[in-house]
């Protein structure tokens, strides 16, 4: 079959530039294990056991011996628990939040910090503020409540801050993926 230069250039320009995405994609993938924030580490979502599991409890702001600051909270219809929160600024603060209904929203209203909360799953992810207050909102409809469902962060700079409590190290994920 007689296929035209200019179409082979072009077929074989578009053939480089789609592997260059899904060689990029893979190379992230593969290489610094990116993966989605949920659906990686499981729970019971059972109350009781979520409420006494050492990965989403005691919920709150916490410091692990290494001076890594967690958050740790649940969200349940129609609330985050704890629905206030105190973190330093310009500082890597890690999610952990899991429910004990049905699928929640967790967002963070104008900064990158947003997740899918999943009942059975804890979603975990990492990330910085500006100092500042910043509203807390579920953005996946949960029922009646859904419009409720908010809290509050407040972000101080990291000089004046002090953790709610110091905290055992957060167990590593044992299959991560
Ligand atoms: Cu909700």
């Amino acid at each position: 079959m007689n296929v035209d230069l200019y179409e082979r250039i072009w077929m074989w320009g578009v053939g480089i530039v789609l592997a260059g995405f899904f060689g990029t994609m893979a190379f992230a993938t593969i290489s610094s294990g990116m993966a989605p924030p949920s659906h990686i580490e499981t729970i019971d979502p059972n109350p009781a056991t979520v409420m006494t599991d050492p990965r989403v409890a005691p919920q709150g702001v916490s410091q692990d011996a290494d001076g890594h600051v967690h958050v740790r909270m649940v969200g349940l219809t129609f609330a985050w628990l704890p629905n206030e929160l105190t973190v330093p600024a310009n500082t890597p603060v890690t999610f952990h939040l899991t429910s004990t209904d049905v699928v929640h929203g967790f967002e963070i209203v104008r900064t990158n910090g947003q997740t899918t909360v999943v009942p059975g799953y804890i979603s975990q992810f990492t990330t910085t503020f500006d100092p500042g207050e910043y509203l807390i909102a579920c953005n996946e409809y949960c029922g009646v409540g859904h419009q409720t469902m908010s809290a509050k962060l407040t972000v101080v700079p990291a000089a004046s801050w002090t953790a709610d409590r110091v905290a055992a190290p957060t167990p590593e994920v044992a299959d991560a993926h």
